[in-house]
């Protein structure tokens, strides 16, 4: 038997493509030197700063599975993946800012866009010059998304749109709308329209006192009588399939980037009770401390091993939704947890903001309600074993 490295404790690692490691460490370079000096300040003044989407697109971290022609690098899931944890390891906002733009906004124009759509939107979602957002969740619509109230209707030359949407990452800055809408001309199914910044009726006010996720700007989509044409319509899908389609590869995302935060808070409390001496010794020489890094250190290596498992299904196209549920679910949930622990291994130190902890704690909330609450995402599970659907 060789010897254990705790920092790669399954060697991931040696799991890796070297296209997946050279991305990895491009995204960890970048995070580290750019985004990480902004973060504590970003948080503090609910800040976002639209310049780091071009930032990111400069290093091809928009879009990194969509093919070369359209703007992204054509990446495996997997490499998808490694992004995201490294982006959270800073941030969760950063992270969600980066997936909203790849999964929830790249993703259906690409999957289900006319080629007019792709070569109009896609380069520039790429690049960063054009931010994009998703509207799904709506006031009296959360969880169950399918009784959304947002309806599109039939005009001469198009639809006019009418609803609003609500909690919608990035939506205050956006360029670019991926709507979800009943319409009345396809039978009252769910369909998607791209809409643009600008046009009338349309307006995303920003939702303040945010105390979670705050580097991350979140708004509403309001749609009054918006006009579009035709060509705004997404031709390739019908039915709630179609933001799910979105999800499933957000939802992925999010279990690898939940595992970056959890790592950060599994080394930042590491070396405070290396640091930190109480009754003369350090208080990473107790076994109450060592039990909670132990405890994490676990988590984290399953929940890897789990992301790692699941992303080569989907380069094989060969994953299931209820298989993303379970990464997201319990990797949100551990992490959620980590970063509890290491909140109270700093002590009081654990409440300041240069810590950073409680940042990663009160953005993982966030981050373990949205794109399924950690309950829906046992429901789902749930439906799945017993073939019996709980939601209602
Ligand atoms: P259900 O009857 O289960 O399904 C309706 C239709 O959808 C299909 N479907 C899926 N297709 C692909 N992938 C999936 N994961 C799918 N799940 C369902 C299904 O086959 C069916 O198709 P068809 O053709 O037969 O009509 O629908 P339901 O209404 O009973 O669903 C219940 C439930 C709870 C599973 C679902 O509604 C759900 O997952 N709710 C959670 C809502 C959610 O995740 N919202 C996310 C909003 S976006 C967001 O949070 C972005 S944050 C991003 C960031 O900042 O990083
Ligand atoms: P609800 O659905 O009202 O749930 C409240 C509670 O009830 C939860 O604990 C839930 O688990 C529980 N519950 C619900 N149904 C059941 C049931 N059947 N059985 C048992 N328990 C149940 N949405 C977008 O469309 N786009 C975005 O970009 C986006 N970004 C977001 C950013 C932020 C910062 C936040 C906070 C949210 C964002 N969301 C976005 C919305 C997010 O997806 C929803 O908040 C989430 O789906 C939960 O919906 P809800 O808030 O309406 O809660």
């Amino acid at each position: 038997l060789s010897s254990f490295n705790w920092e790669d404790p399954f060697r991931l690692d040696l799991q890796l493509t070297e296209e997946e490691r050279m991305l990895r460490d491009a995204a960890r370079a970048y995070a580290q030197e750019k985004l990480q000096p902004r973060a504590i300040e970003a948080f503090e003044n609910e800040k976002t700063d639209p310049a780091i989407f071009r930032e990111m697109g400069e290093m091809g971290l928009l879009g990194v599975t969509v093919p070369e022609e359209y703007g992204g690098i054509g990446a495996s899931y997997v490499a998808y993946g490694l992004v995201a944890r490294e982006i959270e390891r800073v941030d969760s906002g950063y992270r969600s800012m980066m997936s909203v733009q790849s999964s929830l906004v790249m993703y259906p124009i690409y999957a289900y866009g006319s080629e007019e759509q792709r070569m109009k939107y896609l380069p520039k979602l790429a690049s960063g010059e054009y931010i994009g957002c998703f509207g799904l969740t709506e006031p009296d619509a959360g969880s169950d998304p399918s009784s959304m109230k947002t309806v599109a209707k039939k005009t001469a030359g198009g639809y006019v749109l009418n609803g609003s949407k609500m909690w919608i990452s990035n939506s205050p800055i956006a360029d670019v709308f991926v709507v979800w809408a009943k319409s009345e001309a396809h039978g009252g199914k769910i369909r998607g329209f791209v809409l643009e910044k600008g046009m009338k009726g349309l307006s995303a006010p920003k939702i303040g006192k945010k105390l979670s996720l705050r580097a991350s700007i979140t708004g509403e989509i309001v749609m009054d009588n918006v006009e579009v044409g035709e060509d705004a319509l997404l031709p390739g899908v019908e039915g709630l399939k179609g933001p799910f389609g979105c999800l499933n590869r957000a939802r992925y995302g999010i279990a690898w980037g939940v595992m970056g935060a959890a790592e950060f808070c599994l080394h930042a409390a590491r070396q405070y009770g290396l640091d930190r001496k109480q009754f003369n010794k350090p208080l990473a020489q107790t076994q109450l401390y060592q039990l909670k890094l132990a405890n994490m250190l676990t988590e984290i290596s399953l929940g890897l091993q789990g992301c790692l498992r699941v992303g080569r299904l989907m380069d094989e196209a060969n994953a299931a939704p209820e298989m993303i549920s379970i990464i997201k679910r319990n990797n949100c949930g551990k992490a959620l947890d980590a970063a509890r622990l290491a909140r109270d291994m700093h002590g009081g130190n654990g409440i300041s903001g240069e810590f950073q902890v409680i940042r990663h704690m009160v953005n993982l909330e966030t981050v373990n309600t949205y794109e399924g609450t950690h309950d829906v995402h046992a429901l789902i599970l749930g439906r799945a074993i017993t073939g019996l659907q709980a939601f209602f």
